[in-house]
């Protein structure tokens, strides 16, 4: 097997989700290879051992596959499990590792962000839980990817991968599946396909816009074979290296045409996309649209209701900056909730040691125990169900919740592509006038407690330091700002700006009225303006 001599990159530290660079990046001679190599090297044990591989399909996924291939057999896999055309959604890969109790995976994808030659490219790995790997893991690539001085590649030709079936590498056999059977599967013995198919029947309309990214073939599959609504229900459902010119991410900005006509008094009863690599969601009722947050709280509410569920919750998990909307309705109905840092990472111990069944975030993430990542199909499929056996519209049901436990306001700025030296300097300014906050009087009220996030994981007991600063109010509102961990162009500051009322207060207010005086203040605390030269947001999610 031949061994290529290599020289270090010095950027390949994995991010928040592994690691996401501009394709051009990854296609400059050896930059993937020596990232693969640097995750090979640093899990022991992989003598003849199974893994899974397979990505969103974007722009350089199939370039990617084969060379991931034939390094996986030079490093002594036994046998590589990949989806067909190279495709599989990052839930299904998690899937797949749970259910085939393979050794790992490989995930090809840089998630919502866009496609293309001009685009983003991304590669991580998860471990035999299904899950990310761990930020101790995740370092310790970024160590090996520092020291690398060669890497091993089989001289093999190109593995056909348009047809299902087993070949092989030298030793070892590459097994190629149907990405959507057994993820499908899955989802048929979690929810209540009967009563789904039932309320498309009864002339329910739902509309849901794959934004030619991965989640098109499941989605049809599901949806449409599955359950049985009308043909023409997913939209944009062909998977495209380029995702049709468009950006996989499923909110309102880049998945205006289902967000557009569901906001009309005529529009469909839901509509929903997923992301990229179809890990992330947009759930939007006729009229109503739902922030991931309080998407989260309504699904952990109404767990119950769904038959992979209907034993009720263990506990839940969300990440810190996610609104505490989660957090009322555990503490309602009597179930333990986490606070863990951005990253769905950090859900892997406690969903397996079984302290949590159910977890999600505020960047359009939202999953449970069934795999070891969030999952966007999943959460649609949530929405479906509960929407079936509650027989009420998307605003029922968010009026009835807000009714029940208050209103967390909500809203995320983020200040996208700034120098990454002046997002720097801002954290580090803040960070320094922390001490001096507490205590102080400002027109959004009165800074209880200044003070920057890290966790102890409960379970391996490591800490995490440096997870945001955190600006916390008397009466629960709050300004957290970090840095995003995905980004591939300068640095984004994300500034998530949160206010609750209670039931006995006004819960149908403006959003950005609710929450006026904590974004002025938000600017100014931070001089946000002093150090990006901005003093607006690009996209306030
Ligand atoms: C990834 C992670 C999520 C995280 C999100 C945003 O999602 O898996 O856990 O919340 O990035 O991270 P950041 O705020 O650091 O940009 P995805 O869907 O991009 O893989």
């Amino acid at each position: 097997m031949p061994t290529v001599h290599t020289k270090p990159f010095d950027d390949q530290q994995p991010g928040t989700s592994g690691l996401r660079k501009r394709v051009i990046r990854f296609q400059e001679p050896h930059y993937l290879e020596n990232f693969v190599q640097a995750i090979f090297s640093s899990l022991p044990g992989r003598e003849g051992e199974t893994l899974v591989l397979g990505g969103d399909g974007r722009f350089h996924n199939d370039v990617a596959v084969q060379t991931i291939l034939k390094m996986a057999a030079a490093n002594g896999f036994g046998h590589v499990i990949v989806g067909q055309d190279g495709i599989l959604s990052t839930p299904a890969v998690s899937h797949l590792i749970r259910l085939r109790e393979t050794f790992g995976g490989i995930i090809l994808s840089a998630s919502h962000n866009p496609g293309g030659p001009e685009g983003d490219f991304g590669i991580k790995f998860n471990g035999t839980n299904g899950g990310p790997a761990p930020e101790a893991v995740a370092d310790a690539f970024f160590a090996a990817s520092r020291a690398i001085t060669s890497y091993e590649i089989a001289d093999a030709e190109d593995v056909d991968l348009s047809q299902t079936g087993t070949s092989k590498i030298g030793r070892m056999v590459v097994e190629v599946v149907d990405p959507v059977a057994d993820y499908a599967a899955l989802m048929e013995e979690l929810f209540d396909f009967g009563a789904i198919r039932a309320l498309f029947n009864g002339g329910f309309r739902f509309t849901f816009d794959a934004m030619h990214a991965v989640t098109g073939s499941y989605a049809k599959e599901i949806f449409e074979r599955r359950l049985g609504a009308p043909k023409g229900t997913v939209i944009n459902g062909t998977p495209k290296p380029d995702f049709g010119g468009g950006h996989p991410d499923p909110n309102p900005v880049h998945a205006h045409v289902i967000y557009k006509a569901a906001m009309k008094v005529d529009g469909p009863d839901l509509a929903a996309a997923s992301d990229g690599d179809g890990d992330r969601n947009l759930i939007v009722g006729r009229q109503c649209p739902v922030t991931p947050s309080d998407s989260l709280a309504v699904i952990a509410a109404n767990a119950h209701l769904v038959p992979g569920y209907e034993e009720g919750l263990i506990g839940v998990a969300r990440s810190m900056p996610t609104s505490a909307a989660l957090d009322r309705v555990a503490e309602a109905k009597g179930f333990a909730a986490y606070e863990t840092p951005t990253g769905w990472k950090y859900f892997g111990n406690l969903l397996d040691a079984g302290w949590i069944s159910l977890c999600g975030e505020e960047s359009a993430g939202t999953g449970s125990d069934h795999v070891r990542e969030k999952d966007g199909l999943w959460a649609v499929l949530m929405w479906l169900n509960i929407l079936a056996v509650r027989k009420e519209s998307v605003a029922a049901i968010m009026a009835h919740h807000f009714a029940t436990y208050g209103r967390n306001y909500y809203a995320r700025h983020d200040y996208e592509g700034i120098d990454a030296e002046g997002a720097t300097n801002l954290m580090e300014a803040l960070r320094k006038k922390l001490p001096t906050l507490a205590g102080q009087e400002t027109p959004a009220g009165t800074i209880q407690v200044a003070d920057e996030f890290a966790y102890f994981d409960p379970i391996d007991e490591t800490t995490s330091e440096g997870q945001g600063l955190r600006i916390l109010f008397g009466d629960s509102s709050r300004i957290v700002y970090r840095l995003s961990g995905t980004g591939t162009v300068g640095a984004t500051l994300r500034v998530y700006i949160e206010r609750y009322v209670g039931t006995d207060d006004d819960l149908e207010m403006n959003v950005s009225d609710a929450l006026t005086h904590l974004v002025d203040l938000s600017k100014t605390l931070a001089s946000i303006e002093r150090h990006t030269g901005r003093n607006t947001p690009d996209v306030i999610a």
